[in-house]
């Protein structure tokens, strides 16, 4: 039986609006452990990793230097990184967000040998703190796995090589963001592309770009579309479908070679009786294996 370790990142310090901190929670309620379970699994929840609670901070208003909260991120991500890193072989992490600059800690957790990362999101957080517009970290984390960003960060997290990573459902970008993939060789799959070629197409050359790797998957709930998924801090119209989501972590799934997901960005706060959380426990059952027939 395929063994699987949930993860909790309870952390908001990342983005702008407050209240990711409370995924991990709504992630737990939608019945994730139950719904893989059901799937065969052999599932244990590891609680959560420790994330320092934003009001004892006492750090009001945002820095303008892409620095907001740098090191309590930092710290919370190394532990996230050390507790994958001591999971015994085989198991397949799941780690709950919480805000996007985790990723920089479970990718570069599960990244012992070459991996492949596939980042679905409606952005691609590949800010520097030169080219952020917000300041704000979770828009940053896959540029500092790229090797991108402030030193305090890509020391600690630096892990793939961009040539490696494929983005998935994007439909905003900054301008800083849009050179510093095209220079890296970032493979980007925008909602463009998605409309254009569909989803089967685009996880088969997804697939094929990464072949022989084993396979990350990074899942921003603002990929989806926020009429399926209102619970997002950074929500962007035109997002992908209850299918073409599903239709995703399916082919996915049928390849064999996925081995860590991550579940972020969901915000109980702004959702809707928790369906965006739920929206997130069904793709993940599609990625651990669920099937129509
Ligand atoms: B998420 C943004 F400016 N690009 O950097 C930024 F539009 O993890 C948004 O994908 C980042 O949800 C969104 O702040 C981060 C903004
Ligand atoms: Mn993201
Ligand atoms: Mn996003
Ligand atoms: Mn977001």
């Amino acid at each position: 039986m395929e063994r699987v370790a949930i993860l909790g990142v309870p952390m908001d310090l990342g983005a702008g609006r407050r209240g990711v901190d409370m995924g991990p929670s709504a992630l737990r309620y939608a019945r994730l452990a139950e719904e893989l379970e059901a799937l065969g699994l052999a599932v244990e929840d590891l609680g959560d990793v420790r994330v320092p609670v934003a009001e004892t901070l006492r750090r009001k208003g945002l820095r303008p230097s892409g620095e907001n909260y740098l090191e309590e991120i930092r710290q919370a991500a190394l532990e996230l990184k050390e507790r994958l890193r001591s999971l015994p072989e085989g198991v397949f992490p799941i780690v709950l967000g919480g805000d996007h600059s985790l990723s920089m800690g479970s990718v570069s957790g599960v990244a012992k040998e070459p991996l492949g990362v596939v980042w679905v999101d409606a952005h691609a957080d590949f800010n520097t703190p030169e080219t952020s517009p917000s300041g704000n970290i979770h828009g940053m984390p896959l540029a500092v796995l790229c090797g991108l960003g402030h030193p305090r960060l890509t020391e600690a997290f630096q892990a793939v090589d961009p040539k490696r990573v494929v983005l998935v459902g994007v439909r905003s970008l900054d301008p800083g963001e849009k050179r510093l993939l095209r220079e890296m060789g970032v493979a980007v799959y925008t909602m463009h592309e998605v409309d254009r070629l569909g989803v089967a197409r685009i996880a088969e050359e997804v697939l094929e770009r990464l072949a022989g790797l084993p396979l990350h998957v990074s899942l921003d709930a603002d990929v989806l579309d926020p009429t399926l998924a209102p619970g997002v801090g950074t929500p962007v119209p035109g997002g992908l479908s209850y299918r073409e989501a599903h239709l995703l972590m399916e082919i996915l799934a049928q390849s064999g070679r996925v081995r860590s997901l991550d579940l972020v960005e969901v915000n109980p706060i702004l959702d809707e009786r928790n369906r965006t959380a739920e929206m997130m426990v069904g793709l993940a059952s599609s990625l651990l294996g669920k099937r129509i027939l």
